[in-house]
C-alpha cells in the first residue's frame, strides 16, 4: 500500500487533516485502532473557538454545527454565587460555539467516507519505521491481514496514549509537564442549562462548570479528588454539590444523569513535535487542563499548520514550512498552556493553599470581571487567537 500522508488516529486532528489534504489534492490513508461506533460516541470536548468554527465551515463540515451548535457571545464567572458576564460581542465581536466533539467527529467521518476514504477502523499492532528516510512506513494489521503502508510523511494524530510519540528515539524529546492535585467529574444530564451561557463557578466548596449540549441537556463538571472513582459520586452527592457550588447564582433543575466520568488534570508538552518525516499533532504532543477549553482547538490549529506545510512541499517544493512546523505550532501551544494553567489556578481549591492564595484568586476574578482591559484580554484568549 502506498500514500502521500499516512495518518495515525481518527480523532479531531487526524480526521480534519485528512479532509484538508483531500481539498489540496494530497492523498492520505487514515488508520484508527478503535471502532467507528466507539470514536463517534466518546464524550469529550464541547467548545469550538471562533476561528475553528469558521475553519470547519470552510472545509465543508460545518453544516450541522451551524444548525445544531449553540452560539455564545459571552460567558459567566460566578464568585461564590456573585455572577458576572463577559460580553465577547461587545468587546471583540467574536463568539464561541458549543457542539460536542463526538458530533464534529461524526461529521468528519461522514465527509471522509464521502471523499472516498481510506479510513480503516480497528487496526492492530501499529508501528512506524524508516522515519529519517523519504519513504517512512507504517506497519499494522487490518481484518487479519498484515499491511505495510509506504508514505512520504506520517502524521501522529493518535492522542496522548498513542504510539507515535514513544517512537521518537531516546534523547530527542524534551518533556514539560505539570499534574494538578484534583480532577473533574463530568456528567451529561437531562436538565436545562442554568443559564444561556456557560458558568465558571469559583466556590469555597470547590470549582464547578455549568455548560450544555442542547437546550435540554446540561454538561456539568465538578472539581473532585485526583484519583477519585465515579462510584464515590452517587447522583444525590453530585446534585447536592452542583447546587451548592452554583452558590445561588442561578437555579439548577435536576434530571436523569446519562453519563458520568472522571478526568485527570494535566499540562504536558513535548518539544520538538517532529522527527524526520514523522509529525505529531494534537494530544499526541500536548495536553491542557480542560478549564480553558483549548485541547480540541489546539489539535485543529496543529493540522492547519501541517496541511499548509505539506501543501507548500507538494505544490512549491518548499521544505522550510515542513522544517518549521514544530516551531510554528509551539508558539500557539505555549500560549494555550499558559492560559489553561492560569484559568485552572485561579478557579480551583488546592490542598496546599493558604488564605493568601484564596484572596489572591478572588482578586484576580474581580479584576477580570470588572476591568474592561482585563475582560478584553480574557475574551481574546477564550474565543481563541486568530490562526494567522
Ligand atoms: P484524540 O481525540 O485522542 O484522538 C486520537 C485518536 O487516535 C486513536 N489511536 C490510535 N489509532 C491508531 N493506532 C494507534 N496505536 C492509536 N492510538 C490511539 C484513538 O483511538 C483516537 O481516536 O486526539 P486529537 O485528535 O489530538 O484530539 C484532541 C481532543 O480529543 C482533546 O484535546 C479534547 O477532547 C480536550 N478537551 C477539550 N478541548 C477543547 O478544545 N474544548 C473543550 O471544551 C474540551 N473539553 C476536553 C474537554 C477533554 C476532556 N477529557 C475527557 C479528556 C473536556 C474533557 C472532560
Ligand atoms: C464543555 O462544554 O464540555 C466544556 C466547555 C468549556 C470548558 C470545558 C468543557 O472549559
Amino acid at each position: 500500500m502506498r500514500t502521500q500522508v499516512g495518518i495515525i488516529g481518527a480523532g479531531p486532528a487526524g480526521l480534519a487533516l485528512a479532509r484538508m489534504l483531500h481539498l489540496q489534492g494530497i492523498s492520505s490513508v487514515v488508520i484508527e485502532n478503535r471502532s467507528r461506533d466507539y470514536i463517534e460516541n466518546r464524550i469529550r470536548a464541547g467548545l469550538i473557538e471562533h476561528w475553528a468554527a469558521d475553519m470547519l465551515t470552510d472545509i465543508g463540515v460545518g453544516e450541522r454545527m451551524k444548525r445544531e451548535g449553540l452560539v455564545h457571545w459571552g460567558t459567566n464567572f460566578a464568585i461564590n454565587g456573585d455572577i458576572h458576564r463577559i460580553d465577547f460581542k461587545a468587546l471583540l465581536n467574536k463568539r464561541i460555539t458549543i457542539y460536542g466533539q463526538q458530533e464534529v467527529v461524526k461529521d468528519l467521518v461522514e465527509r471522509r467516507i464521502a471523499d472516498g476514504g481510506p479510513l480503516l477502523f480497528e487496526v492492530d499492532g501499529v508501528s512506524v519505521h524508516d522515519l529519517t528516510t523519504d519513504r517512512p512506513k507504517i506497519q499494522f494489521a487490518h481484518e487479519g491481514q498484515a499491511i505495510e503502508l509506504e508514505c512520504d510523511f506520517i502524521a501522529g494524530c493518535d492522542g496522548y496514549h498513542g504510539i507515535t510519540r514513544p517512537s521518537f528515539p531516546d534523547g530527542i524529546l524534551n518533556v514539560y509537564e505539570r499534574d494538578y492535585p484534583f480532577g473533574w467529574l463530568g456528567i451529561l444530564a437531562e436538565s436545562p442549562p442554568p443559564d444561556h451561557d456557560l458558568i465558571y463557578s469559583y466556590n469555597d466548596d470547590g470549582f464547578a462548570l455549568y455548560t450544555m449540549r442542547s437546550p435540554t441537556l446540561a454538561r456539568l463538571y465538578l472539581q473532585c479528588d485526583h484519583d477519585e472513582h465515579v462510584d464515590a459520586w452517587p447522583d444525590a452527592r453530585i446534585w447536592e454539590n452542583l447546587h451548592k457550588r452554583l452558590g445561588g447564582a442561578r437555579k439548577l433543575q435536576e434530571g436523569k444523569i446519562l453519563q458520568k466520568g472522571v478526568t485527570a488534570m494535566r499540562s504536558f508538552v513535548v518539544e520538538p513535535m517532529q522527527y524526520g518525516r514523522l509529525f505529531l499533532a494534537g494530544d499526541s504532543a500536548h495536553i491542557v487542563p480542560p478549564t480553558g477549553a483549548k485541547g480540541m482547538n489546539l489539535a485543529f490549529a496543529d493540522v492547519v499548520m501541517l496541511s499548509r506545510a505539506l501543501d507548500g512541499f507538494y505544490k512549491k517544493q518548499r521544505t522550510d514550512l515542513i522544517e518549521g512546523y514544530s516551531k510554528a505550532c509551539l508558539k500557539r501551544v505555549w500560549n494555550a498552556q499558559r492560559f489553561s494553567w492560569w484559568m485552572t489556578q485561579i478557579m480551583h481549591r488546592f490542598p496546599d493553599e493558604t488564605p493568601f492564595d484564596r484572596r489572591r484568586q478572588i482578586s484576580d476574578l474581580r479584576y477580570i470581571t470588572s476591568s474592561e482591559a482585563a475582560m478584553k484580554s480574557l475574551a481574546e484568549q477564550y474565543v481563541g487567537l486568530p490562526i494567522d
